[in-house]
């Protein structure tokens, strides 16, 4: 049985600046995030691709790749991977109006830019998992872009990562809304279904987040399974969400430990991880934590993870037969809610 093995993006530890209010934390440095991260028991960083190179945006892509030699060098030295480069598409004034899908084509050009530089920079890392969330591809006023041009646009885009690198794959992170109003590709069924239209749909799979998943109002646990069944679930953020509301990242488990155990119970029955795949954590300080408990949501996170994965072990699978035979699922819900809470 596979060990899983987890990861996490230096963003996950952060200052505790939201739309309403400024830092509350001082910042802790990326070398120190490494080691601490390392000391948890986490495998693997997730990168921006800024996260690696800093003021990308002013050096030239020999500068980039050395940068990012040497990040490989400091992640190597505590016993880290890197598990992906996702390109930020989404702070810099180019991307304004979006990435790929930009109305204007020098900022389209900036996109596929950073792009080509996400996979220099995840070559020097060492790892081939391009991960794009497309948080600015579709629009604040819906007649700003048409969706069918727009979705071809994101085929380009993603064409051109397959054809500057073929030993690299992209993982589309879907989300319906926030940062914009409406997405050109909302659930993990769009992801699928833009793969198929690329050059290359062997190499395009799916990043799949909780949180993303519930504010499309959608199960976690299901839209994991469907890209499991296509062999393109690729990478995974864990976290937790309170319904349709802002964007939370919250511990996993936090909000629904149903839900919770329905993720683990798919990835965990379905082979997820025998490829290398990572446990991915996308889960945030809140801002009212302290400066000396900014890992304790990750910490958690891992913990809820490991007892959950105890209590699929131990989900009674001839007792759950014996509900569907007789078609009870009222005694399936009792079983598993009493089985979450430990009722022998
Ligand atoms: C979005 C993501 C991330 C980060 C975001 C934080 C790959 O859900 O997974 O990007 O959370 O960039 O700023
Ligand atoms: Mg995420």
């Amino acid at each position: 049985m596979t060990k899983f093995k987890f990861s996490v993006g230096p963003w996950n530890v952060h200052e505790g600046e939201d739309a309403f209010g400024p830092a509350v934390r001082e910042s802790i440095s990326f070398e120190d995030k490494v080691k601490k991260f390392k000391e948890i028991g986490i495998d693997a960083i997730q990168f921006h691709d800024d996260d690696a190179v800093p003021e990308m945006n002013d050096l030239n892509e020999a500068q980039i790749k050395a940068r990012a030699g040497e990040v490989k060098k400091l992640i190597d030295s505590y016993g880290l991977a890197a598990e992906f480069v996702a390109p930020r598409l989404w702070m810099d004034p180019h991307t304004s109006d979006g990435g790929f899908t930009s109305n204007s084509k020098e900022d389209r050009e900036f996109a596929i830019w950073r792009a080509h530089r996400s996979v220099d920079i995840a070559k020097e890392l060492g790892c081939n998992r391009i991960v794009l969330w497309l948080a600015r591809e579709g629009t604040l006023s819906q007649e700003s872009k048409d969706p069918v041009e727009a979705t071809k646009l994101l085929v380009d885009g993603i064409n051109s990562i397959l054809k500057y690198d073929p030993s690299m794959r992209v993982l589309i992170e879907p989300k319906p809304n926030e940062p914009i109003d409406r997405s050109f590709c909302p659930t993990i069924g769009h992801v699928l279904a833009l793969a198929h239209l690329t050059s290359d749909p062997s190499r395009v799979g799916g990043l799949l987040e909780t949180a993303h998943a519930v504010l499309a109002g959608l199960d976690p646990a299901i839209e994991m399974g469907v890209a499991l069944a296509h062999k393109k679930l690729w990478g995974v953020h864990l976290n937790d969400q309170n319904s349709i509301r802002y964007d939370q990242d919250k511990s996993f488990g936090a909000e629904n430990l149903r839900s919770a155990f329905n993720q683990v119970m798919v990835l965990k029955r379905h082979g997820y991880g025998n490829n290398g795949e990572y446990i991915g954590l996308d889960v945030k300080t809140m801002r009212t934590q302290k400066l000396e408990v900014s890992y304790a949501h990750i910490e958690n996170s891992m913990a809820i993870f490991k007892l959950l994965e105890k209590k699929v072990d131990t989900f009674d699978l001839a007792k759950r037969d014996e509900f569907i035979a007789k078609r009870d699922y009222e005694a399936l819900d009792y079983y598993t809610l009493s089985h979450l809470l430990g009722v022998k």
